[in-house]
């Protein structure tokens, strides 16, 4: 945990971007704030943020957010202030409403969770899950795995914890995972009617729907720790829309994912055995035509690696003018597929740290 000081600077630094956002900078109710803060931490060694000013700070670490290339977004996000909530029950019940609010029948609303802050380190909120939804990976005997291969670490503190999945099939969604106040975790079934998921067909190829693909509609992060203002909050969870290749690319076809690409070629006619016919790259195509055809008949928002290259473009434009800059990691903007076919391949980049951000943690169970 931190000193009183050291958070006594960043809230410093913090409240000073706030009272500057609402165009009282060096005002007296800013110096009031201040000393407020002040004394808050002397007598009880962290302070609380006000409401406005927990908004404030979760919208301004999404625009910090220097991998995040929805960033144009950022003014538009729904803040769930749990800061009350004391029990994994609670906490469970508010992610079922971050959920339902978010999902809206698939057209996609951006919110946070926002739970307790970390007090002295030995009490704090923890989703273990990395990200709400998800599908449980189970190594089998042979060691192949069933499900998604990413999740197989977090599917066995799942099944450790005593959860138990009556029948395992590939997409079986795994519980909430919840601790609070430092106690042990709790898990939760999360109430399937909640999860909407996308089956994938392919416009032309009537095949494509026998291979049984699907992924759920909500992208929600769960394990990062926003740091706003000096205070750590270990339990949030965020969500806005996919990017049709983080499902399409990376969940579908990463070789330590699922891995389709050679079954998918295979149905294409391909010959796999040379590389320089290209098939995975032909395949990996029809794969994402697949993900952002069957989003679009399902009416559930999702965004293109086109468009969103685009409209990062304008959204870091307008970022040099109003902020003289837009803190940007390259490598994770250039979308994994047809990179230099995008503006941002083409546009340079800086990369630097800007707070509140969300910031990666240990995770929970190690
Ligand atoms: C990362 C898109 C909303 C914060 C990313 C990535 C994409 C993306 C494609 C890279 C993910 C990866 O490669 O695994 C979008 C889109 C959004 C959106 C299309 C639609 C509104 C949000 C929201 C927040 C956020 C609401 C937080 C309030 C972040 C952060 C990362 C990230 C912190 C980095 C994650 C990491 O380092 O693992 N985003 N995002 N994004 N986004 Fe967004
Ligand atoms: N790549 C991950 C999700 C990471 C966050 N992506 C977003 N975030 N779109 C995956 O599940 O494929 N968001 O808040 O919208």
């Amino acid at each position: 945990p931190r000193t009183a000081d050291e958070v006594y600077e960043e809230a410093e630094a913090f409240v000073r971007q706030y009272y500057a956002s609402i165009r009282r900078e060096d005002t007296p109710a800013h110096r009031a704030r201040l000393e407020d803060i002040k004394k808050e931490l002397k007598l009880r060694g962290t302070y609380q943020l006000n409401t406005p000013e927990l908004v404030f700070g979760a919208k301004l670490a999404w625009r910090n957010a220097f991998r995040c290339i929805g960033r144009i977004q950022w003014k538009k996000l729904q803040i769930f202030d749990c800061r009350e909530v004391t029990t994994a029950s609670g906490m469970f019940e508010a992610l079922c409403t971050h959920i339902k609010y978010g999902t809206n029948k698939g057209n996609i609303r951006s919110a946070i969770t926002v739970f307790p802050q970390r007090t002295d380190g030995k009490h704090d909120y923890k989703i273990w899950n990395p990200q709400l939804i998800s599908y449980a990976g189970y190594r089998q005997p042979d060691g192949s795995v069933l499900g998604d291969p990413g999740k197989v670490e977090f599917t066995d503190v799942c099944l450790k914890l005593g959860w138990n999945p009556k029948k395992k099939t590939p997409w079986d969604v795994l519980p909430l995972v919840l601790s609070a106040d430092g106690k042990d975790p709790e898990y939760f079934e999360i109430p399937r009617e909640i999860v909407m998921e996308v089956k994938m067909d392919h416009p032309k190829y009537d095949w494509f729907q026998d291979l049984g693909l699907r992924w759920y509609a909500l992208p929600a992060v769960s394990n990062m720790r926003m740091d706003c203002g000096g205070l750590e909050f270990t339990a949030t969870a965020f969500n806005g829309w996919y990017m049709g290749t983080e499902i399409g690319c990376r969940n579908l076809c990463d070789v330590n994912r699922l891995n389709v690409l050679e079954d998918v070629a295979k149905k294409m006619g391909l010959d796999t055995n040379m590389s320089v016919s290209l098939w995975k790259d032909k395949a990996l195509v029809e794969v994402n035509i697949a993900v952002l055809y069957s989003f679009h008949r399902d009416n559930v928002s999702i965004v293109d690696h086109h468009s969103a290259s685009e409209q990062f473009m304008k959204h870091m434009e307008t970022e040099s003018k109003v902020r003289g800059g837009c803190p940007s990691d390259w490598i994770w903007i250039v979308p994994p597929m047809s990179g230099s076919l995008t503006q941002v391949f083409h546009q340079e980049m800086v990369a630097y740290h800007l707070r509140p951000s969300y910031e990666y943690q240990e995770p929970a169970w190690k």
